[in-house]
């Protein structure tokens, strides 16, 4: 029996007995749950396709998403590149099962039923797999309403998005030269990392830093680092960049949780002086309490939360204004949905916002970050990058670059394609499957340390 037969039947029974009202209000008990209505020819969600490729040379994912309505897809970021093809059996094997028939519009309820589809959460394979399906449907809600996506997030609070780029040397003068050659371009914020040398230094490649193919072959790759010279080292990258480029430059930093905690305590005290932008995972998400004690020692500004999975790890963190940037990875939060809501908190506590956009981000990542930067009154800065002309051909609409800004297109929904042909000629690299420097770091006696 249908579902119109179905209630048709009750509802003679329920005239029968009961008053106009009542038997409507019975009927509703009774009547299946939401998802049932819409197969009766209302929008479905009909195929999730995950895609996996590496124009730039970075395991990127992103997740396509079909409807009933010829045409209409959307597309989303699930970009984990350590754990590609994990991410990718999630989606294929657990989510598209889950989700197949349902209604495409109903992006809170997909959100929070998928969240709870496994029972455990929390974790960068399912979250980044639910990003991947939740980006895709404020793709399909947009493109169905003729909006660009942050129409629907509720307008521009600005004409673009303000951005920063990574600057990086082996020596003082040639970060300097690199944060020049940005200035020219048209930015005013600017990351700053040098190598230190002899180790491997985040963000600035040494040769130490490039793996040794035959330690490869053995799996017996290991990188150099030690705090203490770096941490001394720093300082000294900063005041020269002051004395040199003035004070007008905004300047930015990474310490990439490397070093111990009351180091990090000592650096970005040091660093105050030259009034850092912020400084970037002075901390592990490890060792989340030491930034209480960080607040009391310097009004240096902090960012953090690229490591972040779930609120357990960052809504303290705001409510107690011990950050200053928010920095989460969209995807590894759970995608638009999520993200939208801690930029509303945040908001309330004076947190503004840095998403994470670096090359394992997609062009997808990277479109959906700047739609939610362009509505939300509290975005802080966007961590840009140049799409590579094969990012470029793969993903044709990524945010364009101009003046430091960053800049998207006003077509519906996200604004960006996939070339589904194009990116199968870039396939992600399974030998190895893995990139060498994570989980490979150690001290000069071995002992392993974080990334
Ligand atoms: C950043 C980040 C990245 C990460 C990378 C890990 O601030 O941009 O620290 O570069 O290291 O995303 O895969
Ligand atoms: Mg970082």
């Amino acid at each position: 029996m249908d579902r119109r037969t179905c209630l048709a039947r009750l509802s003679l029974l329920g005239g029968l007995a009961l008053p106009a009202g009542a038997a409507h209000r019975s009927l509703l008990a009774q009547a299946p749950a939401p998802a049932l209505e819409v197969r009766g020819g209302r929008l479905r969600i009909t195929d999730i396709k995950t895609i996996l490729t590496a124009p730039a040379g970075i395991r990127l994912v992103v997740v396509k998403v079909l409807t009933s309505e010829p045409g209409l897809y959307g597309l989303g970021c699930a970009t984990f590149t350590q754990r590609a093809r994990v991410v990718a059996t999630a989606v294929d094997q657990y989510l598209r099962p889950f989700l197949l028939g349902k209604d495409p519009t109903q992006i809170e309820d997909i959100w929070q039923s998928s969240w709870l589809s496994s029972y455990w959460r929390n974790g960068p394979v399912l979250n980044n797999a639910i990003s991947g399906v939740d980006m895709a449907l404020w793709d399909i809600l947009g493109k169905r309403a003729g909006l660009p996506l942050y129409q629907l997030l509720g307008g521009k609070c600005r004409r673009a998005v303000d951005t920063y780029r990574h600057a990086s040397g082996q020596t003082l003068e040639e970060v300097e030269e690199s944060v020049r050659r940005f200035q020219a371009q048209g930015y005013r914020h600017i990351r700053v990392q040098i190598a230190v040398p002899g180790q491997a230094t985040y963000g600035s490649r040494t040769a130490r830093a490039v793996p040794d193919p035959a330690a490869q072959r053995d799996n017996a790759q290991a990188l150099l680092w030690e705090p203490k010279p770096y941490c001394r080292l720093v300082p000294r990258l900063f005041e020269h960049l002051r004395k040199q480029l003035g004070d007008e430059v905004e300047l930015l930093h990474d310490v990439h949780e490397r070093v111990p905690p009351i180091l990090a305590m000592q650096l970005v005290k040091d660093l105050e002086p030259y009034r850092p932008f912020f400084i970037e995972d002075p901390f592990s998400p490890e060792d989340i309490g030491y930034f209480e004690h960080l607040r009391k020692l310097t009004a240096t500004p902090i960012a953090m939360g690229e490591l972040f999975n779930s609120r357990h790890e960052w809504l303290d963190l705001v409510t107690r204004r011990l950050i200053d940037f928010i920095r989460v990875h969209l995807s590894q939060v759970g995608g638009l949905t999520m993200a939208r809501k801690m930029a509303a908190i945040c908001e309330m506590f004076a947190v503004r916002t840095a998403w994470h956009g670096p090359g394992d981000v997609s062009p997808v990542g990277h479109a959906a970050n700047v739609h939610l930067d362009l509505a939300i009154p509290n975005f802080g800065i966007q961590e840009a990058r140049e799409f590579t002309q094969a990012e470029q051909d793969v993903f044709p609409g990524c945010p364009e670059l101009r003046d430091g800004y960053y800049w998207v297109h006003d077509k519906p929904g996200l604004g960006i394609d996939l070339d589904e042909a194009l990116a199968a000629r870039f396939p992600i690299q399974d030998d190895p499957p893995f990139d060498y420097s994570w989980g490979n770091l150690r001290h000069r006696d071995g002992t392993v340390t974080k990334p």
